[in-house]
């Protein structure tokens, strides 16, 4: 019965999202398995979309995050970089693996670096994974592990083998805070032949996890400061002005009703864009439906005006340069009215709130009108050139 009320509050509440981090084959997938203390079922990420894996621990939702590994072949590192910091957006806490007994740790380094650059402040856990292959590998009894007190040959490699670690990031990476460090072996292949082998410091990453774990407000607050003004507004407000100026062209095409319909898609897929660069993940029909409260005033018009393509002769001409007025404002003051809220992590604005919102930037937008127009009016005739 307790089970079930806390799977219902976990289910009620968003979850604590974990991103983990490190080079391929680094250990981060047995770490997120530990933490859950069972095998996950991971679902493939699409794109530059990290795999993830949700499960529930003491009535807390936790999503785990693993974005592609990064190592080998030095392919396109700084864009590489920049996905995992766009990925930040979506997560609560980053962890870094960091695998034993790797020596040399540039790579971790230059890329905490940058993520920590773009956002100084996000909560950084840096995670050495594997310990257990430190010293003689046989000698692995996590059980009776002492590291506060390093006496056995094992104890002192694996304290030694961390101390570098940590002196190196910390020389390096000055935003990173030394203190957010843990040693764990989370998946080594049992000594007796069977099944995952003994973990370690598993319990220890978990309280970790709960110290570093900023409150929304802080979180919102750092992210904004992060990401809002350099990175995410200025490709939020180019997504926005691309996709305004395609409904303000649909509708300057000659055939009515089917530019209300395109310009409710290039506006859904306006919202799937923002949202997805605010880090959440929302359907084309969840799009559609979040649109349906501005539908009432503005909607209406694009209507009408559609209506009057009917008529013969002017009626096209009338009608065009009204559905085309309306349409780029609209679609403009749409994507900034959702903006502001995503750019709060509110991703399920309340209608009348939206509304409001909306009539104010419905207001700034009307500006803009003209400078739609000409900007669809030379987009159209681009592509007639180019067709031609
Ligand atoms: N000895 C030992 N092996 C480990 C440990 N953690 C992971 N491994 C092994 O290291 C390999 C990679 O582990 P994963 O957890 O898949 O690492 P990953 O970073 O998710 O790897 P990719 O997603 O494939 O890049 C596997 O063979 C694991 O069994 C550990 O703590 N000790
Ligand atoms: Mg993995």
């Amino acid at each position: 019965m307790s089970g079930d009320a806390s799977s219902a509050q976990a289910r009620g509440k968003a979850p604590v999202r974990l991103l983990f981090c490190g080079r391929k084959g680094s250990g981060r997938t047995s770490l997120a398995n530990a933490l859950a203390g069972r095998e996950l079922a991971w679902s493939v990420g699409e794109g530059k979309a990290p795999a993830s894996a949700s499960w529930e621990s003491g009535g807390l939702a936790v999503k785990a995050l693993e974005m592609p590994g990064f190592g080998a072949g030095g392919e396109a590192q700084p864009r590489r970089f920049d996905a995992s910091a766009m990925a930040l957006a979506g997560a609560d806490l980053l962890i870094l693996a960091a695998p034993a007994p790797e020596e040399a740790w540039s790579l971790e380094a230059e890329w905490l670096g940058a993520m920590l650059e773009a956002a100084p402040d996000f909560p950084a856990i840096v995670c050495a994974t594997r310990i257990d292959l430190l010293g003689s590998p046989r000698d692995w009894r996590p059980e009776t592990l002492d590291l506060e007190h390093p006496a056995s040959p094992k104890e002192r490699a694996v304290c030694a083998w961390a101390g570098r670690l940590a002196e190196a990031l910390a020389g390096a990476v000055p935003q990173w805070r030394k203190e957010r460090f843990c040693l764990t072996a989370a998946g080594g292949a049992d000594p007796a032949g069977e099944g995952l082998g003994a973990v370690f410091g598993i319990d220890a990453l978990r309280r970790l996890v709960a110290d570093c774990l900023p409150d929304p407000a802080q979180k919102h607050a750092m992210l904004a400061r992060a990401f809002d003004r350099d990175i995410v507004r200025p490709r939020a407000e180019k997504v926005i002005w691309t996709a305004a100026v395609s409904a303000a062209a649909a509708s300057l095409a000659p055939v009515p009703a089917v530019d209300a319909a395109m310009v409710a898609t290039v506006q859904a897929g306006m919202i799937v864009a923002i949202a997805g660069l605010y880090g959440c993940v929302l359907s084309r029909k969840t799009a559609l439906a979040m649109l349906a409260p501005l539908a009432g005033a503005a909607g209406v018009r694009i209507a009408a005006a559609s209506a009057l393509k009917l008529l013969p002769g002017l009626g096209h001409v009338a009608s065009a340069a009204v559905g085309a007025a309306v349409a780029g404002p609209l679609t403009l003051a749409a994507g900034y009215a959702f903006l502001d809220f995503f750019a709060r992590a509110e991703f399920n604005p309340s209608p009348e709130e939206l509304r409001r919102v909306f009539a104010e930037k419905y207001r700034e937008a009307g500006a803009r009108k003209d400078e739609l127009l000409r900007k669809a009016r030379e987009g159209l005739k681009r592509q007639g050139q180019s067709k031609a």
